[in-house]
């Protein structure tokens, strides 16, 4: 591997220097002359975690304007799996934008979309016949999701769950359960959205998975009826809603319910897909076959890109017309996902998201030992996280949440939040990082920690 040490001038990869490199304050003088420019030009809604102005990216870091290196911990938020222009991903991509960059795919169809397509219904669960239907982004996946489950079952409501997250767009804000930042004002929502509990082990006074199901079945037969309900949505790993992984039986309980009452299960993979928990789609550890799989993310190595997998009975039933998008399934994005699902499947980085979790929640484990703010250790594979509280009522600790990743930012290491009470702390490194950088970050954390 070649190593360059020049940050501003050179393409990102995984040729740049892989270290930590703090050369001035974070944000430095160039990054806030970018922030200025931002602040006059770009609308205040639009928000970002750290104030730095991104040069390149590539293996485990990011560096900005101003020359430092920062570890990445959130790899834009579950996205490059495969690590920033990933050497196959920009292979691919330059070959296609060579060739041709749009006909749009319903008015003159080519294979890169098929190809996909064929590759989706190979790798996600289950060995009946699938189609699958590419689209943008998550949320409009997640709506086409929606829309295919109600033309299939004739039927209109839908239940998300507590700590959903799906998207921003109306259909998708009313299934997302937190208000602040996603709905507030937002509204009016779409009708025929409900919300049943989920398991939520750390907050659910002992609950197991089977109990945890019967509670939102309970609710789901009292207050909507199977009669009336389309589809369940619900991601396998909550994650915006703060890394929560159901107790064991809840997602099967659910699943088995569904089938028996003629309702779509949806498994939103979008943060959980390709790879992510250690395994292609975090379904396949609770063993459960979801009717329709929508995903999103880390399926083509930073290029937007979506999908909706499914049965190909439920697929099939929307009319031919019925489902498209001027760039839904851009030749770019799928040339771009067929380079990034060779380089997950060349590399190993499904074995590699499980080596990376056990050192997180190794170290992590440890720390909370020697540490009773830290409440719970939890997550699978590269998707680890950590709920902080106060220890004495075990309520959130916001406020602690924050201060922690202030001191990461300005020490150099991109570290995301999330939660509904915005008080975890959640760990997304790029499946190309390093041990060492990876174990780097963590010591930084700790010593956030240490000194909050
Ligand atoms: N479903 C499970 O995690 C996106 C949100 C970032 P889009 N999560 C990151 C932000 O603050 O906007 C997400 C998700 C799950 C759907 C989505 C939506 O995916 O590609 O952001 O639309």
């Amino acid at each position: 591997m070649t190593l360059v040490d020049t940050p501003a001038t050179t393409t990102g990869g995984p040729a740049l220097t892989q270290e930590r490199r703090l050369v001035t304050a974070i944000p430095g003088p160039r990054s806030q002359e970018l922030m200025n420019r931002k602040a006059a030009a770009v609308a205040a809604g639009v928000g970002h975690t750290l104030p730095i102005s991104v040069v390149a990216a590539g293996g485990g870091v990011v560096v900005d304007a101003d020359g430092n290196s920062l570890i990445d911990l959130g790899s834009g938020i579950a996205v490059t799996g495969v690590g920033n222009s990933a050497p196959r991903v920009v292979e691919a991509v330059s070959a296609q934008l060579g060739a041709f960059t749009h006909t749009c795919f319903t008015v003159s169809p080519y294979e890169g979309y098929v190809a996909v397509a064929e590759k989706l219904n190979e790798l996600t669960p289950g060995d009946h016949e699938k189609r699958s239907a590419l689209f943008n982004s998550g949320a409009e996946a997640v709506e086409n999701a929606i829309k295919i489950a109600r033309h299939y079952t004739k039927k209109q409501a839908v239940v998300a769950f507590d700590h959903a997250y799906h998207g921003r767009t109306n259909l998708t804000m009313g299934l997302t359960a937190k208000n602040i930042p996603y709905k507030n004002g937002f509204g009016p929502f779409a009708p025929e959205v409900y919300r049943a509990p989920l398991s939520y082990p750390f907050r659910d006074g002992g609950l197991d998975g089977r109990e945890a199901a019967a509670r939102a079945i309970t609710m789901i037969e009292k207050q909507i009826g199977a009669e009336n309900l389309a589809a369940i949505i619900i991601e396998p790993i909550q994650g915006e809603g703060g890394f929560i992984v159901p107790a064991a039986g809840f997602l099967p309980a659910l699943v088995e319910w569904a089938t028996a009452n003629g309702v779509v299960f949806i498994a939103d993979e979008v943060q959980t897909g390709f790879a992510r928990t250690g395994a292609w789609f975090a379904s396949e550890h609770e063993g459960i076959v979801p009717d329709v799989i929508v995903t999103a993310k880390g399926i083509a190595g930073g290029l937007p890109l979506s999908a909706v997998t499914g049965r190909a009975e439920i697929m099939d039933s929307a009319m031919a017309g019925g489902l498209g998008g001027t760039y839904a399934g851009s030749p770019i994005a799928c040339a771009a996902a067929l380079a990034t699902i060779e380089t997950y499947e060349q590399d190993g980085l499904v074995e590699r998201a499980k080596e990376i979790g056990s050192v997180l929640i190794g170290r992590l484990n440890a720390l909370r030992t020697a540490d009773p703010r830290i409440g719970d250790v939890r997550g699978r594979g590269a998707m680890v996280a950590i709920e902080l509280v106060d220890p004495a009522t075990g309520a959130p600790d916001a406020a602690l949440t924050n201060k922690v990743a202030k001191f990461a930012h300005e020490q150099g290491v991109i570290l995301l939040t999330c939660g509904t009470y915005g008080n975890v702390i959640r760990f997304l490194p790029p499946l190309t990082i390093s041990d060492e950088l990876l174990v780097e970050g963590l010591g930084v954390v700790a010593e956030g920690l240490k000194q909050a």
